[in-house]
């Protein structure tokens, strides 16, 4: 595939995505959300692909929504309509992606980009990186799926103190309050990024895109809801190769191979 506002690339079975409009700190135009949206699309059809990775060129990973490109839109374009057929699309399709995505957070994710960097399953950022609900600078709410994301990763009043005053949180307090996995030095996050990656994309990957989908349906979903759906997934990986292989490798006291299968 090729694009022209991002990087993408598959090798060794994980996909990488690289935000690249560095100039404008990879700000979001409508060309950047859909080609964002069709590498994710394309990295859940393509069978070589386990896991994906996503970061930013430059020294951000995203200042959100390109500021230029909504001013000029003019008054009559509906913001609900742009976020539906753009942002909400993107967030859906990274969510709904049955592979793990890992978001190198290279640097500061504002805006939409913070919505963006949330929607990944596991954060490594940079020392240099930052946080930021952007919105209220410009009188808007948090959109992107933020409002979402934010307080159930942070709890409500560090999610709304974050949307109250658009500062920047850093990497360290947001390892300390939960946002992100790991924090790593600025230099070694390409480095650090790319062995998670390839060690998940080498792990049992259907039984990994099912665990994702059971923890993201059990947000809205009883005790007993809950665990009908694990049972029910569980019938699939039980009956998978990587749980046979698995077994087996226990047994033979060996590294198991899976294949995703
Ligand atoms: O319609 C809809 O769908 C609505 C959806 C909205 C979703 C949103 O994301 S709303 C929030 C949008 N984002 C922002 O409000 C953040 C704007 N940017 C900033 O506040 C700052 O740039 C940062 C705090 C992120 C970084 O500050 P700093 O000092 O490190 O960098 P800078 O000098 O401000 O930016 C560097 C360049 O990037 C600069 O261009 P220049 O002057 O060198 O030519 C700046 O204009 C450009 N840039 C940064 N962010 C954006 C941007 N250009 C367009 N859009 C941006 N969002």
């Amino acid at each position: 595939m090729s694009y022209e506002t991002i990087l993408y690339q598959v090798a060794d079975g994980v996909a990488s995505i690289t935000l690249n409009r560095p100039s404008k700190l990879n700000a979001f135009n409508d060309q950047m959300i859909s080609e964002t949206i069709d590498a994710f699309k394309g990295a859940g059809r393509d069978a070589a692909v386990r896991c994906v990775l996503i970061t930013g060129m430059g020294r951000a990973f995203s200042s959100g929504q390109d500021l230029g490109d909504f001013q000029g839109r003019g008054e009559n374009v509906s913001i609900g309509e742009h976020l539906r057929h753009g942002y909400h699309r993107l967030v859906r399709q990274m969510v709904a992606l049955e592979k793990p995505i890992i978001g190198a957070i290279n640097g500061i994710s504002a805006g939409a980009g913070c919505g963006v960097a949330l929607a990944t399953d596991i954060r490594i950022a940079a020392d240099t990186a930052s946080f930021m609900l952007a919105f209220s600078r410009i009188g808007l709410i948090p959109d992107s799926g933020t409002n979402w994301f934010l307080p159930r990763l942070v709890g409500y009043a560090r999610a709304y103190e974050m949307a109250l005053t658009a500062e920047r949180v850093s990497a360290a307090r947001a390892l300390e309050w939960g946002m992100v996995n790991y924090v790593v030095p600025s230099e070694q996050l390409p480095e650090i990024t790319a062995a998670w990656a390839r060690r998940l994309a080498d792990g049992p990957t259907l039984a990994f895109g099912l665990t994702k989908r059971a923890m993201n349906r059990g947000w809205d979903m009883t005790l007993d809801e809950s665990l009908e759906y694990e049972a029910h997934l569980q019938e699939v990986a039980g009956r998978s190769q990587d749980n046979r292989e698995g077994i087996a490798a226990f047994v033979e006291k060996r590294e198991p191979k899976f294949n995703g299968n």
